[in-house]
């Protein structure tokens, strides 16, 4: 079973990730990792904090001369802005300050309800690992999902589909033109009206003092059917995708294939037809499934949304109770981003090739990459001859 652990403060000297149950064999390299890393690093939007970090991977334990041992892999990313919260973020009770407490909890965070359930009396103690500064470990992972599904031309890939209230129009366009255009865009859009109109919103936004949510869309290609099962509400592969997505900060929805659009169409509208081609192959002439039929892969393209509501932490700050004095007050303003959609896209991209990942080795489970390989192609052979 594929798992992980991540821990880290966002201010803190590192962010850590423990993964175990990745098997034998595979190549493993940090530059994967670091493509990941620095990909979600970018996007129009993002503020002063991504200036100072330059996120890059270090490999613990696990792997060797490039190829994974099949013990616990640890990844370790710097946060390069600890050197300048060494006190405030310290370990030690003699560093301790109570007058630098954050008490005036924002609206939409973890703040209020984090101080609440954990008895703290400043909000830092909340914020800190609340903060998507956690995604980074969660990226690190995805970084080594991908290179156990690369042996076997499994791809991933995110993009964004809307900002604010702009969408962008990605019809006419394959997973992969979409994915490669959107590669080279400031906000990973691969619709340049889009592109244009959302830089705009987000310079308004940021003058405004407010902040903006938006869609991401993520496309898993080359997946064999049947990972996940029907047999089981927890090893469903859709559920399994929704929880996980909807665990990542600020996430509010998610949807696969056609989602909530299926609730409002016909059934002769919805279903994915069948048919058997001159390959000797069932193929499906439309995939509003979203690559998913009872809980498991049907070997069309994967196709899921998170839709992210927009960043807690605006510059003109809401109504909000200070947590001493209980006096209306303004909330903290803390350093953010005015708009992080673009990096969600890679993060939520990061998390379904874990969960991806997570259900191939089930499926296919070996203690190394040859006994793997050799159990998906007995497996294919056996699709295959049905
Ligand atoms: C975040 C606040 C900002 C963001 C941060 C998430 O951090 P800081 O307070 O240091 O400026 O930049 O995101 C990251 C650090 C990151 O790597 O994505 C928050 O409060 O959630």
């Amino acid at each position: 079973m594929l798992r992980f652990f991540t821990a880290g403060e966002s201010h803190g000297p590192c962010l850590t990730a423990i993964v175990e149950g990745v098997p034998a064999g595979v190549p493993v390299d940090a530059a994967t990792i670091n493509h990941d890393l620095a990909r979600r690093q970018q996007g129009y939007g993002r503020g002063g904090r991504m200036k100072i970090e330059k996120d890059e991977v270090q490999i613990h334990s696990g792997v060797r001369w490039g190829e994974s041992l099949g013990s616990p892999i640890t990844l370790v990313v710097e946060n390069k802005d600890w050197k300048n919260w060494e006190k405030r973020m310290s370990p030690f009770a003699e560093d301790r300050d109570d007058k630098i407490a954050v008490t005036r909890p924002r609206p939409g965070h973890a703040d209020l309800t984090g101080v609440l359930k954990y008895n703290h009396k400043d909000v830092r103690n909340v914020l800190e690992r609340a903060s998507a500064r956690e995604t980074t470990a969660r990226v690190a992972v995805g970084g080594l999902a991908k290179c156990v599904l690369r042996p076997f031309n499994i791809r991933v890939m995110g993009y964004v589909v809307e900002i604010g209230n702009i969408v962008a129009n990605h019809s006419g366009l394959t997973a992969e033109e979409t994915f490669a255009r959107a590669e080279v865009s400031p906000v990973r859009m691969a619709d340049a009206e889009a592109e244009k109109q959302t830089v705009t919103l987000i310079d308004q936004c940021k003058k405004q003092g407010d902040t903006l949510g938006g869609v991401v869309e993520v496309v898993a290609a080359g997946l064999p059917p049947g990972l996940g099962s029907f047999v089981h509400w927890d090893r469903k592969l859709d559920g399994r995708l929704g929880y996980a997505l909807l665990s990542l900060q600020a996430a509010k929805g998610v949807e696969i294939g056609l989602g909530f659009g299926t609730a409002r169409l016909p059934g002769s509208h919805v279903h994915d037809e069948i048919s058997f081609d001159q390959r000797k192959r069932f193929v499906r002439h439309s995939n509003n499934s979203g690559g998913t039929e009872g809980g498991m892969s049907t070997g069309e393209p994967l196709r899921v949304r998170v839709a992210f509501k927009p960043l807690s932490t605006l510059m003109r700050p809401l109504h909000s109770v200070d947590l001493v004095t209980k006096e209306p007050v303004e909330a903290t303003i803390e350093r953010s981003d005015v708009c992080a959609i673009p990096a969600a896209a890679v993060i939520a991209e990061s998390v379904v090739a874990y969960v991806v990942a997570q259900a191939f080795l089930e499926k296919f489970a070996g203690d190394s990459l040859v006994e793997i390989r050799r159990n998906y192609e007995g497996y294919l052979e056996q699709v295959h001859q049905m």
